[in-house]
């Protein structure tokens, strides 16, 4: 497991920006959850409270411009890597001004514009497009990497091992992080594999596979910015597991069985011993480098901006019905001449 104590390289206005980051994807997803206790969201929401250190770690490892992968647990991505809030929770609702214009909703959001190529529900789904992206990026020579979300429920699916296989072939840039909360769903990762870590796996298709602290903001940020730099300098693909836990419930519209208790109670408080917003908090207080009341402002000014665009996609109106088909179809490409 790599942990860092010191990382000298890493300032404290990025730590700052860490913080005001962790925070956005914290409140925005607490605010999700009201929303759609309220009936005002189609669906439900799976929510990445918890996993914020892993997701802000890495997305802050790369550019803007570098493209990004998801999953059904994804709000947080695109607001790790610099995603306006209002679109993103517009989407989240159905509404015309959302990323994807209110077609995508919480599982499917793509936003082009910090490099999120999209999210996919279908668990596993979309790991062999970060390997589509890194290949282009490899074949284009843009310098550009592909981050690639996925679950430890993801990595027993048939797309994972083929994706990690051609893209160590092929000497992708992608880097593919895996978010091990320990379950898919109430399945514990202990029971649907034989070997105790996702990263060992790795060894199988000949590319670097490293186990990191989840709830360590600077560990996964050191630990991903090596594996970006392995990527840019062409040698391929690298295997991040970050072992984390999320606080809630999978999604939101799960209810349990009255009895069925998958994770023990001292497992769950145990977690949250390690809740990363916190830990991150008091590593800038002992470093002097914050006070509790800027701590404070800090959280009130994220609070504040989520609660805007929380106003701004409860004012967008719907899409209208006459949009219906528009943006859901790739613009026309010719095939040898013919443009069907
Ligand atoms: C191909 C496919 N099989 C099953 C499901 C149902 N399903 C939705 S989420 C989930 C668990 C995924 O677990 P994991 O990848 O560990 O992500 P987590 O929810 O823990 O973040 C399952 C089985 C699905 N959406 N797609």
């Amino acid at each position: 497991m790599t942990t860092i104590e010191d990382v000298a390289d890493v300032t404290t206005e990025v730590k700052i920006e860490m913080q005001r980051r962790m925070l956005r994807i914290r409140h925005f997803d607490l605010r999700a959850i009201e929303v759609q206790a309220r009936g005002l969201m189609p669906g439900s929401v799976h929510t990445s409270i918890g996993h914020e250190a892993a997701i802000v770690g890495a997305c802050m490892a790369v550019n803007t411009d570098d493209y990004m992968t998801g999953y059904h647990r994804s709000h947080g991505h695109p607001i790790g890597k610099g995603s306006k809030l209002g679109p993103l929770f517009a989407e989240l609702l159905g509404r015309a001004d959302g990323v994807c214009g209110g077609k995508g909703g919480s599982m499917h959001l793509a936003d082009f514009s910090v490099g999120s190529l999209g999210e996919s529900g279908i668990v596993a789904g979309s790991i062999p497009v970060a390997v589509g992206a890194g290949l282009s990026a490899k074949m284009q020579k843009n310098g550009r990497v592909a981050l690639c979300f996925f679950g430890d429920g993801a990595a027993n699916a048939g797309p994972f091992h083929e994706s990690l296989n051609l893209a160590a072939i092929w000497k992708t840039p992608t880097i593919f992080f895996c978010e091990n909360n320990g379950f898919a769903v109430s399945f514990s990762a202990k029971e649907a594999m034989a070997i105790e870590d996702i990263a060992d796996r790795a060894a199988g298709y000949g590319m670097p596979g490293v186990i990191v602290d989840g709830q360590d903001i600077l560990a996964v940020h050191s630990v991903v910015t090596e594996a970006v730099d392995r990527g840019r300098s062409g040698l391929g693909p690298t295997l991040v597991e970050a072992k984390t836990y999320r606080f809630r419930e999978h999604s939101e519209l799960m209810r349990m069985a009255v009895g069925y208790q998958y994770r023990p109670v001292e497992e769950v408080q145990e977690w949250e011993q390690r809740d990363p917003i916190v830990l991150l908090a008091d590593r800038l207080l002992q470093e002097g480098s914050v006070t509790e009341k800027e701590l404070q402002d800090l959280e009130d000014e994220v609070a504040a901006e989520v609660e805007v665009a929380v106003q701004f996609a409860l004012d967008s109106p719907f899409p209208d019905p006459s949009e219906a088909f528009e943006n859901i179809y790739a613009s026309p490409i010719p095939v040898r001449g013919v443009t069907r």
